[in-house]
């Protein structure tokens, strides 16, 4: 009997593993991302470098960032939460599976302010200073600068030029106060980058299965980030009009209020956009108007 019911026990699942950053400026936005999906860690145990979810198949493994798109190609993660400015150096094969929105900046060549800049050609026979001579490369071959010299150091790019170690850098910028503090101007930006959800390229089914069930909750933490949910009240008459100048996701709700002739308009708002069309709503009619924080928004 006991054999019996061995038998149909089903195998424990072997959870999907994360990897994230272990410290720097990844590890808050990937902790709150996860906490946000409603997935809970004990304090980590013995292995400082890993922990284990009490409530969804997940394991978090904690890397350097330029760590991770290996470990990632090498299955020791099956996903990881990295810079697209470091998966694109690192040019492991990886899938890109979804941007999340957070820790933003560019890769962008700057050059001393005193320097005259035209375009890219000026480029030509420049030492460039760089952590990222990958993506530099390809950047100067796809616009013909052919001439240019790439020094790859590790770290304080920005001071290159004023110690004489190259004349140009290549970094990354964010606000661009560096830049600013450092006398330099940005002149062309490399890539565009944040930080994305990558993933082994070909993971087994049961992973894979953890990982939609994963991305479903990111993808309603993302989509409710920048959105808000809009509620305000207009003359019967008014709300038409209304109506076409909010930038909702979709048709508006309208309700009827006591007071005859009037109504609530309540909408899903995309937020920047709110703050455009605000005025306009306001000479149209709107009153009362009140936006509210969305926790999670699924489509
Ligand atoms: O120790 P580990 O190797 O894990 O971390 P790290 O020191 O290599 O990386 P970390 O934590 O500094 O950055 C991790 C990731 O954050 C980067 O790969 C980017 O994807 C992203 N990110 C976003 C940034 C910035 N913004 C940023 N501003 N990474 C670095 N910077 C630096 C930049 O290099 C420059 O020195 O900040 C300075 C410029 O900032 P501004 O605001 O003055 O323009
Ligand atoms: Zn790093």
């Amino acid at each position: 009997m006991n054999t019996q019911a061995r038998s149909t026990e089903k195998p424990a699942q072997e959870p999907l593993r994360l990897a994230i950053q272990k410290s720097g400026r990844l590890k808050e936005g990937s902790a709150e991302l996860i906490k946000e999906c409603g997935i809970h860690f004990q304090t980590r145990g013995s292995n400082p470098l890993k922990a284990s979810a009490s409530n969804f198949p997940l394991e978090l493994l904690y890397l350097r960032d330029d760590d991770i798109p290996g470990c990632v190609a090498d299955q020791a993660a099956h996903i990881g939460i990295v810079g697209l400015n470091v998966v694109e150096e690192k040019h492991k094969p990886v899938r890109v599976i979804e941007r999340l929105d957070f820790a933003k900046c560019r890769l962008s060549i700057a050059l001393p302010r005193s320097m005259e800049y035209q375009g890219l050609e000026d480029l030509n026979a420049l030492h460039i200073a760089t952590t990222y001579p990958r993506l530099l490369r390809k950047f100067l071959d796809e616009n013909n600068v052919q001439d240019a010299t790439i020094h790859e150091i590790s770290g304080s790019v920005e001071i290159a030029p004023s110690i004489g170690l190259a004349q140009a850098i290549c970094d990354l910028v964010s606000s661009g106060s560096t830049l600013i503090e450092n006398r330099l101007k940005e002149v062309a930006v490399v890539l565009d980058s944040e930080a994305v959800l990558i993933a082994y390229e070909d993971l087994p089914d049961e992973q894979n299965e953890i990982l939609e069930r994963l991305l479903f909750r990111i993808r309603a933490v993302i989509n409710a980030k920048n959105r808000k949910y809009i509620l305000l009240n207009a003359p019967e008459d008014k709300i038409e009009m209304i109506s076409k100048l909010l930038p909702s996701l979709e048709s508006p709700t309208v309700i009827d209020l006591l007071e005859p002739g009037w109504k609530s308009l309540h909408s899903v708002v995309y937020e920047d956009k709110f703050w455009e069309s605000i005025d306009a709503l306001i000479d149209a009619g709107a009153e009362s108007i009140l936006v509210v924080t969305i926790d999670k928004l699924i489509e």
